[in-house]
């Protein structure tokens, strides 16, 4: 939690930062097996595991498979949160655990006129994607109400406070009062945008509208 805390925090820098909109290409997407229970659904904020096998579209060539690479493993990401490319952000909502996906992204959702490794500049990627698991991510709903002690719908730096001690405890780490001020502070400069001195829940919640 510590660490998708901070991950939150540093991805609302680069937020910050990023620049104008343009209108964008879409992902095509079509379902390939959908489980019959399903207790919820992916939205932005939520951690996903997935397992996933990608392919350039112009041959057929897998260039990764999660089953197969690395450590076989299946990868957490945060979705809506510019983890991955865009075209799994757009991709993988209102999916449920056990539900399988092929998303054909455009270049410009995927790595671009660069490309990356073994994947060629321009490329259209095809995407077998399978979600193993669904959690409430840093941003979610149920993060806040965590957060907010006196339930009045918003955050004040008191309760900030407290959430980074209680996590920073939990990870092993002394209490250092100065330093928690500090990232209070800096946390509020990002995210407190109406400058009340409160993070209020809309402002808390993830800014969706550029994806
Ligand atoms: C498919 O295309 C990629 C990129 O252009 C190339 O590296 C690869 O050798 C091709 N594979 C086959 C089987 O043609
Ligand atoms: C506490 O944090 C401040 C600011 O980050 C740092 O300068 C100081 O050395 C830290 N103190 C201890 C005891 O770690
Ligand atoms: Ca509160
Ligand atoms: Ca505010």
């Amino acid at each position: 939690m510590l660490l998708s805390f901070l991950s939150w925090f540093c991805t609302s820098l680069f937020l910050n930062v990023r620049g104008a909109k343009l209108p964008e290409p879409e992902v095509k997407m079509e379902v390939l097996h959908k489980p019959l229970l399903c207790h919820r659904k992916s939205k932005y904020g939520d951690m996903l595991l997935v397992h996933y096998e990608g392919f350039l579209e112009s041959n057929g060539t897998m260039f990764h498979s999660s089953r197969v690479h690395g450590d076989k493993q299946p990868v957490w990401f945060t979705l809506g949160n510019r983890e991955v490319i865009k075209g799994w952000d757009k991709g993988l909502q209102n999916m449920c655990a056990g539900e399988r996906r092929k998303l054909t992204v455009p270049p410009a959702l995927a790595y671009g006129k660069e490309g990356k490794g073994k994947i060629p500049p321009e490329s259209t990627l095809v995407f077998d994607i399978e979600i193993m698991e669904i959690r409430n991510g840093p941003r979610s709903h149920e993060s806040f109400r965590e957060m907010d002690l006196n339930d009045d719908w918003k955050l004040s730096k008191q309760e900030v406070k407290e959430y980074l001690q209680k996590e920073f405890e939990k990870h092993g780490y002394s209490a250092n009062d100065t330093h928690h001020e500090e990232m209070v502070e800096d946390i509020f400069k990002n995210e407190d945008e109406d400058g009340d001195g409160y993070i209020s829940a809309r402002e808390f919640t993830f800014q969706h509208d550029e994806l």
